[in-house]
């Protein structure tokens, strides 16, 4: 469903985490589920609808862990209503079983990216009988997935996942550009356009730019009509030389530029609606 009001304004996803900076270097990073929970409060209150999550461990190193997944879910049920999405991607170093095994912790949502990518000096694997059977997963377990996309070759592979094994969960088609990660897209305008062009008919995406791609990937995504996904987990600094100095910041600009742009954050009981989550 995808009402006028809707469409007057924009989804803003805060993903807090991610796998991939560590806390040491980064005080302001959510690790603990208290910190986590504190977080998503006051991204909630700033303006986000959907909280895209990976967690940690006691040392603050990243988890899968079952049962640390079902106490974070239940523990951002409980403080917020923000729609809860997964992580599939997990670390690099997460093997495919652990990744498949997240859906059990019963998200609203999870990740589901479209294809492998290099990633930095590393690579993110994601090979097509891997993106199948998490598909499966997602439409037997009822949960939607944001399909995540690194690269265009990612959307041809989308447009293959649908043809063959149909709608997800929720009969809606959401995506998420990333852009700006090396070896992936570019985070720019030029080829942002050139994303949504081909993009399935009829979906809603946002888009979020890595490290200092963040900025111009907002504003583009924006002036576009996509919605906006911002977070510690894909920049760690708030302007050139100024540390971010809490995810609540990040979503606040968003939030504001969005405003300004005439379509103010959606409330999370219209994203739901839009991705098909029930409420
Ligand atoms: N941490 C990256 C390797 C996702 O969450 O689905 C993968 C990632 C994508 O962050
Ligand atoms: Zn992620």
């Amino acid at each position: 469903m995808h009402s006028a009001a809707m469409g007057a304004t924009t989804l803003i996803t805060v993903a807090p985490t991610g796998a991939e900076s560590a806390k040491s270097d980064v005080p302001a990073l959510p690790v603990t589920l208290d910190e986590l929970v504190q977080t998503a409060k006051e991204c909630e209150a700033a303006g986000a609808a959907v909280i895209h999550v990976h967690i940690r461990d006691a040392d603050a190193r990243p988890t899968l862990d079952p049962s640390r997944l079902r106490d974070t879910v239940q523990a951002l049920r409980e403080s917020t209503n923000l729609i809860i999405q997964l992580s599939t991607g997990g670390a690099v170093t997460d093997p495919y079983k652990d990744r498949l095994a997240v859906l059990d912790a019963q998200p609203d949502m999870c990740s589901l990216t479209c294809g492998t990518v290099n990633f930095g000096a590393d690579v993110f694997m994601n090979p097509w009988p891997f993106m199948v059977e998490l598909y499966e997963r997602t439409q037997a377990m009822e949960i939607v997935p944001e399909f995540e996309l690194f690269d265009l070759g990612h959307i041809a592979a989308l447009h293959r996942l649908l043809d063959k094994y149909g709608l997800p969960s929720g009969g809606h088609v959401h995506c998420d550009l990333v852009m700006g990660v090396p070896g992936g897209m570019p985070g720019d305008t030029r080829t942002l356009t050139t994303a949504v062009e081909v993009l399935p008919p009829d979906s809603t995406w946002s888009a979020t730019g890595i490290g200092r791609t963040s900025v111009p990937v907002l504003f583009a995504a924006l002036s576009a009509g996509g919605h906006l996904r911002v977070g510690m987990e894909d920049t760690i600094t708030f302007a050139k030389g100024q540390p971010a100095t809490s995810n609540a910041q990040l979503v606040e600009r968003a939030t504001q530029a969005a405003t300004l742009a005439q379509r103010p954050p959606m409330s999370s009981t219209d994203a739901r609606l839009l991705l098909g989550i029930a409420g």
